[in-house]
């Protein structure tokens, strides 16, 4: 009877350090595959280089007083952690983390230079984009910032109403 329980006691030891050296070895070395699956995936994404060629589509840009503005979502290479401008932008426009402005413009200013840097732990990169706000002007003929329609006057009961906020 003592001898059967010994043996019970050793054969789990062999099936347990089994298992642990199966999980440590599959992969090559001695970390967890989870861990090695983990530190795989961040170096492919994480190459130890700054952020490049940061880049607007539409730069430079035009915004309307208070009609809020569609993303404007710049292009870069690698990986980008912070971001930021280095003069305040118009009020009521802000830039995100993956250098992302969004917002509405609250206040008319002439065409301002904006400097943005894009940032990560290796370095960054910059691109100077242009804002200028104003008002939208109904009976230009061009439909701006909250316009509904603009038929190139200001007359009411025609395509579209003295506002340009409809028929
Ligand atoms: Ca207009």
């Amino acid at each position: 009877m003592r001898y059967t329980v010994l043996n019970i006691f050793i054969f789990s030891f062999v099936i347990l350090f089994g298992v642990l050296g199966c999980l440590g070895k599959e992969n090559g070395n001695d970390l967890p595959v989870d861990l090695v699956t983990l530190i795989s995936a961040s170096n492919a994404t994480n190459s130890a280089t700054p952020p490049s060629n940061l880049s607007y589509a539409g730069n430079p840009f035009v915004f309307f007083r208070n009609a809020a503005i569609s993303a404007k979502i710049p292009t870069f290479t690698g990986r980008v952690e912070s971001c930021k401008s280095n003069v305040t932008l118009p009020a009521g426009i802000s830039i995100g983390n993956t250098c992302n402005i969004t917002g509405t413009a609250t206040a008319n200013q002439s065409a301002t230079n904006y400097t943005i840097s894009a940032t990560n732990s290796f370095g960054s990169t910059s691109t100077t984009i242009s804002i200028q706000v104003k008002d939208s002007v109904c009976g230009n003929g061009v439909i701006e910032g909250n316009e509904v329609c603009d038929d190139s006057n200001t007359f009411n009961g025609d395509s579209c109403n003295s506002t340009c906020s409809g028929t």
